[in-house]
């Protein structure tokens, strides 16, 4: 077998790649190590970026993509339970962020691409790469019914997310991995439960909380907890104690837990993006905390420059986009960083002071006061959330 990309992952990144290629009759082919139904109901991001939003609008995919209403682009501080409505979206024309689950996203995408003729081949196992400096890659994988296949391509789009095996395929000392481990836990929470009018940021001496909307009828919410802790101390009753707290409303409906899990805020940085024929494309490059929602946003830009290079090869023989799609997507990938860096500090520092000490509690609470005071400050922090770039990829 012989196609233009062989895609590793069927997420975020893997079928926006996929159904970008098809879109400009590209051949592709998409290996996921997991079921249809596993993907299409892993729930994580909640909310498209105006900018995404807008790159889907470039391809005509919007509507077919894309549901859910249309975010009102404010969000909700609240500051010891003082409420601070901040807007998130820059003024620009154009269309602005969407609460599009992840999952929607993901299962629309699928049967985008699905009904393009795309080939999606769920439950491949034993992935492995070969050849990325040669004159053609190899991508080998073994499918549920035992076979084993071997595919010949000029590119290897790599989607596979933070554990997958495209980033290990990379021989040792090409990649410098930059990590950050804020020393933060968070008690993540899915619940059908009312969602807020809007997403809530809560700023408490007990520490950080979140509500965010996920869906007419389900709510995600996170809660700060010590780097190490585990689900299992977080009981229903201590969940909805610590969110009216810090949430400050004692009046907060509660609803069936879904799903609950703790992981640590850290941030992971891969560089360069690319090796040879081998382009790591959202997770698999780089992990932002949820702060600020950029995970999948930022995967949904690689995604969108990758396609574009690609098209340029096959269309216009011209290669300037490929050798330019790790620094350009880096670029990016380092101003979202600094972005969910400042509000993750920000919006914790400015609680629980037992963590970073007065000194930074004062300095966080003296930028959440500029950032309600000063329209200079909210309109940058309004650009920074909408991801849309002030100076145009260079
Ligand atoms: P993904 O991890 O989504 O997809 C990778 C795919 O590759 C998976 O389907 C996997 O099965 C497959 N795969 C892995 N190894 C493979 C192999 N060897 N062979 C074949 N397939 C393989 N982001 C936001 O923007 N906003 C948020 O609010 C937000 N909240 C989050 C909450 C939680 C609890 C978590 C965990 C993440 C959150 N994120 C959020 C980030 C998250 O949404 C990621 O950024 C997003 O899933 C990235 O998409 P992909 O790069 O496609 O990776």
């Amino acid at each position: 077998e012989s196609v233009t990309v062989v895609v590793i992952g069927a997420g975020p990144a893997g079928l926006t790649v996929a159904t970008l290629l098809r879109r400009c009759g590209i051949d592709c082919v998409v290996l996921e190590r997991r079921s249809r139904a596993h993907v299409a109901q892993r729930q994580r991001a909640g909310i498209v970026e105006a900018r995404a939003v807008r790159m889907f609008e470039s391809w005509g995919l919007a509507d077919r993509v894309l549901d859910g209403p249309p975010h009102d682009g404010i969000l909700e501080f609240r500051v010891d339970g003082e409420s601070h409505l901040v807007a998130d979206r820059d003024g620009s024309a154009g269309s602005g962020a969407r609460l599009c689950p992840q999952q929607v996203l993901v299962r629309n995408l699928t049967d985008a691409y699905l009904a393009d003729g795309g080939d999606l081949r769920y439950e491949a196992a034993d992935v492995t790469v070969h050849g990325l400096t040669g004159d053609r890659a190899t991508v080998r994988y073994r499918s549920a019914d035992g076979t084993r296949y071997a595919i010949g391509c000029a590119f290897v789009a790599g989607c596979d997310g933070e554990h997958g095996v495209s980033r290990g395929s990379v021989p040792d000392g090409v990649l410098t991995a930059h990590t950050f481990d804020h020393g933060i836990g968070w008690l993540t929470v899915l619940a059908d439960a009312p969602p807020p009018p809007r997403p809530l940021l809560a700023v408490s001496p007990q520490g950080f909380a979140a509500h965010f909307p996920r869906g007419p009828h389900s709510s995600r919410y996170y809660l700060q907890c010590p780097p190490d802790d585990q689900p299992a101390a977080w009981p229903e009753d201590r969940i909805w104690d610590a969110l009216r707290t810090r949430l400050a409303d004692p009046a907060l409906p509660a609803g069936p837990i879904t799903d609950r899990e703790t992981f640590r805020l850290r941030s992971l940085v891969s560089d360069p993006m690319r090796y040879g024929r081998l382009f790591l494309v959202g997770d698999a490059a780089h992990i932002v905390s949820p702060m600020g929602g950029k995970g999948m946003n930022l995967a949904l830009y690689d995604a969108d420059l990758f396609a574009r290079a690609v098209r340029d090869h096959v269309r216009d023989r011209d290669d300037t986009a490929l050798r330019t799609y790790s620094e350009r997507c880096l670029r990016r990938v380092w101003s979202d960083q600094e972005f969910s860096h400042w509000l993750t500090r920000t919006v914790h520092d400015a609680g629980d002071d037992t963590r970073c000490g007065p000194f930074l509690r004062r300095l966080a609470r003296a930028r959440l006061d500029r950032l309600f005071t000063s329209p200079t400050a909210a309109q940058a922090f309004a650009e920074l959330m909408t991801g849309l770039d002030p100076a145009p990829d260079r």
